[in-house]
C-alpha cells in the first residue's frame, strides 16, 4: 500500500458514524476508498443541515446557484457540461456471465473483462475530492417490497439529489443493523484533480463514460457522468435495470411505470401503473387534473417513473413507488400542462440545464406562452427570443421531493403498496396506434406491451423522432434477456387470481397536417374514466381485431365539444399501416430470437389473422 492509500483506508476506517454497525458495509467502503483515494469521507445523515451545508459549499464552489429567495425559495440551478445531459444507453453494459443472459437488447462485456477496465478507470478517480457514502431506501424503509443500495459518489450533487429522490441517511443504515442486505453502487465523475488543480462546475469525463451492471452479484458501477439516471444510481440501475433481475428470480415485476389513483364520485377508487418510455409525459400522467365536466373526480400520484408490483396476499398485484421524488422534464412543463407539477416545484427543488431570469427565477420552453426579453441560458450565456436556440436544453430536469406534490395520495408511502387494477402501454406514435384499446386478454396485452413501439425523444443522446421498438418501455432498462422478460410477464399473469386488465394508449397521434389529433393532458381523463369503467365491468366497447375499443358515445365528453371526425381520426385503424406494423413486429421477435415464448407468435397470428379479416 503507498501512502496515499494508507491515508485513504485511515479515514476510512476513522470517519464511519457510530451508528454504522456493519463490518461488511464498512469494509466495502474502506476498500472503495483505497481504490479511489478520496481527499476525505463523508457519511451522508440525510439530515436538512447536512443537505444545506452541501448546497451552500456547491453554491460557492460554481456548481450551483442560488435561485431568489422570494421566487423561488430553497431552489438551486445546476448547469452540467454540454456532453453531460442525458442517459447514454451506448455507453451502459449488463455485465452477466454469459452474453445470452443480457440478451440482444443490451450491450454486454464479460464481468472479468469490464472489472479490469473498471479497475483501471477508478484508480485514484477520487484524488482531490470528498468520497460521500449514501445510504438509501428504494421504497419505504423496512417494506418487504423495499430495497436498500448503498451510493459511493465523489459528486454532492448526487448526494443532495438522492435525499430528495430516496429514503436517504442514517435510518436506513440502522434499518440495515449489522448485517443487512444492500446494493452496492460506487459512482466516480472521473475527474480526478490533482494538487493544487482548480475545479470545474461540472466536472464529467468526456472521453470515457461507463454505466455498468453486474446482474449476477447485483452490483453498479458508474464512471464519468455526473447526470440523472447515469449517476443517481437508485433510479435506472437499481430501481429498474437490478431491480428486473431480483424480480425475475423472486416472482415479482420492477417496471418504467407511474402509478396513479382514480376516485369517482361515488368514491370508488383504483389504481392504475401506466408505462410510457422516457419523456412521453409520465410525470403529466400521474398529476392529471380532471377537466371541466369531471366533478367529483380524483387523480391522486403514486408515482411518475418506477412502480415495483408483487403479488399480494389478496390475490391482487400491490405496488410501490420505489422512489421518494420527482426528475422530470421542464420544458413543457406549465400550469396548462400540470400544475401539480409547477405547485410541487415551487419551492425546495433544484433544476439542470434550465433558464435563469433576470430576477433569479427559471424558465424553460413552454413555461409560459411568452418568453422573457432576456435569460441566461442552460450554458450561462445571454439569450433573448431572437436568439434562435433554446434557452432550456430540452432534457432540462427538475428534482423535487413527492410530498411537495398536491395530488399526492394518502398511500403514496404505503408499505403494503396499492392494488393494482390496470396496467397501461403507451408509445409516442403518430400513426398507426389508436387512442386507446383494451387487450382481449393477459398473453395479448403482453403481445402489446412487447411490441410497443416510440418515437425517441430527448432523454436519450443521439436523434429524436424516429420509431424505436421499445418493449414495456424498459428497453434501455431491462436487466436481463429481453425474451426471458417476455416469459416472465406471461407467467406473471397466473401469478395472481385477479390479473388487471392491459390497456393500449396514444396521446400522440398526428393528422395530416402534422397536428395532434389529441388535446391530450387534463383531457386523458376521459380515457382514464373508460379504463376504470372497463375494470368495475360498467364501460361499454366495441370490438375491434387489436381489443375493445370505446364507440365515441362510450366515452363522457362532459364539458367539452369534441368533434366525432376528430374522435375517428384518434381510433382510426389503417391497415396498411398495420401491415408495416407487424413487419416491425416480426423484425423485433427476430432479434429477440430463440427465447422469444411461443405464446407470443401465436398472439402475432391471431392478430395477423384478425387485422387480414
Ligand atoms: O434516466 S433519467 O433518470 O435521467 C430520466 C429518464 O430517462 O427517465
Ligand atoms: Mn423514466
Amino acid at each position: 500500500m503507498n501512502r496515499m492509500e494508507t491515508l485513504a483506508t485511515l479515514a476510512a476506517s476513522v470517519s464511519a458514524p457510530a451508528y454504522v454497525r456493519h463490518p461488511r458495509l464498512m469494509g466495502w467502503v474502506r476498500e472503495i476508498a483505497a481504490r479511489t483515494q478520496p481527499e476525505r469521507i463523508v457519511w451522508c445523515d440525510g439530515s436538512r443541515a447536512e443537505y444545506d451545508a452541501l448546497c451552500d459549499a456547491m453554491v460557492a464552489s460554481g456548481t450551483l446557484i442560488r435561485l431568489s429567495e422570494e421566487k423561488r425559495p430553497g431552489s438551486f440551478l445546476a448547469r452540467s457540461d454540454a456532453s453531460d445531459v442525458a442517459r447514454v444507453e451506448d455507453r451502459t453494459f449488463i455485465c452477466s456471465e454469459r452474453q445470452d443472459d443480457a440478451g440482444p437488447t443490451n450491450n454486454w462485456r464479460a464481468p472479468a473483462e469490464m472489472r479490469a477496465t473498471l479497475d483501471r478507470l477508478f484508480e485514484g478517480a477520487m484524488r482531490g475530492r470528498t468520497m460521500y457514502v449514501v445510504p438509501f431506501s428504494m421504497g419505504p424503509i423496512g417494506s418487504p417490497l423495499a430495497q436498500v443500495g448503498v451510493e459511493i459518489t465523489d459528486s454532492p450533487y448526487v448526494a443532495v439529489s438522492m435525499r430528495i429522490m430516496t429514503r436517504m441517511g442514517r435510518a436506513v443504515v440502522e434499518h440495515l443493523g449489522s448485517d443487512g442486505a444492500f446494493v452496492p453502487c460506487v459512482h466516480s465523475v472521473g475527474a480526478p484533480l490533482a494538487p493544487g488543480e482548480r475545479d470545474v462546475a461540472w466536472p464529467s469525463n468526456s472521453e470515457h463514460k461507463y454505466i455498468v451492471h453486474y446482474p449476477e452479484t447485483r452490483e453498479i458501477w458508474s464512471y464519468g457522468s455526473g447526470y440523472g439516471g447515469n449517476a443517481l444510481l437508485g433510479k435506472k440501475c437499481l430501481a429498474l435495470r437490478i431491480a428486473s433481475v431480483m424480480g425475475r428470480d423472486e416472482g415479482w415485476l420492477a417496471e418504467h411505470m407511474l402509478i396513479l389513483g382514480v376516485t369517482s364520485p361515488a368514491g370508488d377508487k383504483r389504481y392504475v401503473a401506466a408505462a410510457f418510455p422516457s419523456a412521453c409525459g409520465k410525470t403529466n400522467f400521474a398529476m392529471l387534473i380532471p377537466p371541466a365536466g369531471f366533478d367529483g373526480w380524483k387523480v391522486t400520484t403514486v408515482g411518475d417513473d418506477i412502480a415495483w408490483i408483487k403479488p399480494g396476499p389478496d390475490g391482487r398485484f400491490r405496488a410501490i413507488n420505489p422512489e421518494a421524488g420527482y426528475f422530470g422534464v421542464a420544458p413543457g412543463t406549465s400550469y396548462d400542462s400540470n400544475p401539480n407539477a409547477m405547485e410541487t416545484l415551487k419551492a425546495n427543488a433544484i433544476f439542470t440545464n434550465v433558464a435563469l431570469t433576470d430576477d433569479g427565477d427559471v424558465w424553460w420552453e413552454g413555461m409560459t406562452k411568452e418568453p422573457p426579453a432576456h435569460l441566461i441560458d442552460w450554458q450561462g450565456r445571454d439569450w433573448t427570443p431572437e436568439s434562435g436556440r433554446k434557452a432550456a436544453h430540452p432534457n432540462a430536469r427538475f428534482t423535487a421531493a413527492a410530498t411537495q406534490c398536491p395530488s399526492i395520495d394518502p398511500s403514496w408511502d404505503d408499505s403494503a403498496g396499492v392494488p393494482i387494477s390496470a396496467f397501461i402501454f403507451g408509445g409516442r406514435r403518430s400513426d398507426t396506434m389508436p387512442l386507446v384499446v383494451e387487450a382481449p386478454n393477459w398473453e395479448a396485452g403482453v403481445y402489446m406491451a412487447a411490441t410497443m413501439g416510440s418515437e425517441t425523444t430527448a432523454a436519450m443522446a443521439g436523434a429524436t423522432g424516429e420509431v424505436r421498438r421499445d418493449p414495456f418501455a424498459m428497453l434501455p432498462f431491462c436487466g436481463y434477456h429481453v425474451g426471458d422478460y417476455f416469459g416472465h410477464w406471461l407467467k406473471m399473469g397466473t401469478a395472481v387470481a385477479h390479473p388487471p386488465r392491459i390497456f393500449g394508449v396514444n396521446w400522440f397521434r398526428k393528422d395530416a397536417n402534422g397536428k395532434f389529433v389529441w388535446p391530450g393532458f387534463g383531457q386523458n381523463m376521459r380515457v382514464l374514466k373508460w379504463i376504470v369503467g372497463r375494470c368495475a365491468g360498467d364501460a361499454k366497447g366495441h370490438e375491434t381485431p387489436l381489443g375493445v375499443m370505446p364507440d365515441f358515445g362510450d366515452l363522457d365528453w362532459s364539458g367539452t365539444a369534441f368533434p366525432p371526425e376528430r374522435y375517428a381520426q384518434a381510433v382510426a385503424i389503417d391497415r396498411d399501416a398495420w401491415g408495416r406494423e407487424l413487419k416491425a413486429h416480426d423484425e423485433l421477435f427476430a432479434r429477440v430470437g430463440p427465447k422469444q415464448p411461443p405464446a407470443l407468435a401465436s398472439e402475432r397470428s391471431r392478430l395477423g389473422g384478425r387485422l387480414s379479416r
